[in-house]
C-alpha cells in the first residue's frame, strides 16, 4: 500500500480513523480520511478497496474486517491480536481453510473430488481463477479474500499454482491446525498462555521455513 510511503502501516492508518475507538468506522470516514492523506486512489480504486474491506456491506469497516483483508492480501504492517481482547488469534488464512475443511465434510466431499473440480482444464494444477469458481460454487460464505488466502495456503512454494501434491499437503496440515485450533478454544486461556507455541500457531513445525515467509513475524 501507498500507506507504507508516508511511514503508517495500514493498522496505523485504521487508528487514525477510528478517533473514537470503536473498532469500527464508517465508509464515509474511511474515504475522507484516504482523501486526507493524498494517496492519489482513482475512484474505481477506492470503491474496489471498499467492496473488499466492507464484507458484509453494512456500511461500515470493522477492525476485523479490516485485517482479514490485510491478512488475504498479504499486507498486514503489524502482528494481529484478537480485536476482543482475548490471547489466542487465529490467521484469517487458517480461519478461510476451517470453514472449507467443514464444508467438504458437511458435503461430503472427498480432498481428490476437490481437487479434480477444480482442475477444469485438467493439467493437474489450480489456479486461482479455477479455485475462485468452485469455492464461490460450493457456499456464498466465500468472498474474493477467502480465496485469496486458501490460495495463499495452498501455495507453498509460491509460484502462483497449486500442485496436486501441495493442495492434498496442505488440505492435511489443515485438517490438524483445525484440531489444534478447536483444543485451544475448548482449553481456553490456560493453553493459550502457553507461549510461544500459540504465538506462531505452530505453522513451523508444518511448513519449514513459514515463519521468514510470513508478514507476521
Ligand atoms: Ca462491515
Ligand atoms: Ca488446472
Ligand atoms: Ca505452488
Amino acid at each position: 500500500m501507498r500507506l507504507a510511503k508516508k511511514g503508517l502501516t495500514p493498522e496505523a492508518f485504521f487508528r487514525t480513523c477510528d478517533t473514537a475507538y470503536r473498532k469500527t468506522i464508517s465508509i464515509d470516514t474511511f474515504k475522507k480520511h484516504l482523501n486526507n492523506f493524498n494517496l492519489q486512489l482513482s475512484r474505481g480504486q477506492v470503491s474496489r478497496l471498499v467492496l473488499i474491506l466492507d464484507e458484509d456491506m453494512e456500511g461500515n469497516i470493522t477492525l476485523q474486517e479490516f485485517y482479514n483483508a490485510l491478512e488475504a492480501y498479504n499486507c498486514a504492517g503489524e502482528k494481529h491480536t484478537n480485536p476482543d481482547g482475548s490471547d489466542y488469534y487465529a490467521s484469517y488464512e487458517h480461519r478461510a481453510m476451517f470453514k472449507l475443511l467443514k464444508i467438504l465434510k458437511d458435503r461430503k466431499i472427498s480432498y481428490q473430488e476437490l481437487f479434480r473440480s477444480c482442475d477444469v482444464n485438467n493439467d493437474r494444477d489450480v489456479n486461482i481463477r479455477e479455485l475462485e469458481t468452485v469455492l464461490t460454487g460450493l457456499s456464498s460464505e466465500f468472498y474474493q479474500k477467502d480465496t485469496q488466502a486458501i490460495h495463499n495456503f495452498f501455495d507453498v512454494d509460491r509460484n502462483s499454482i497449486c500442485s496436486e501434491s501441495e493442495f492434498m499437503a496442505q488440505l492435511a496440515k489443515a485438517e490438524k491446525l483445525l484440531a489444534q485450533h478447536n483444543e485451544r478454544l475448548a482449553g481456553g486461556v490456560s493453553r493459550g498462555a502457553r507461549g510461544s507455541m500459540a504465538r506462531n500457531d505452530g505453522l513451523d513445525l508444518y511448513i519449514p521455513g513459514f515463519s521468514d515467509n510470513s508478514p507476521r513475524s
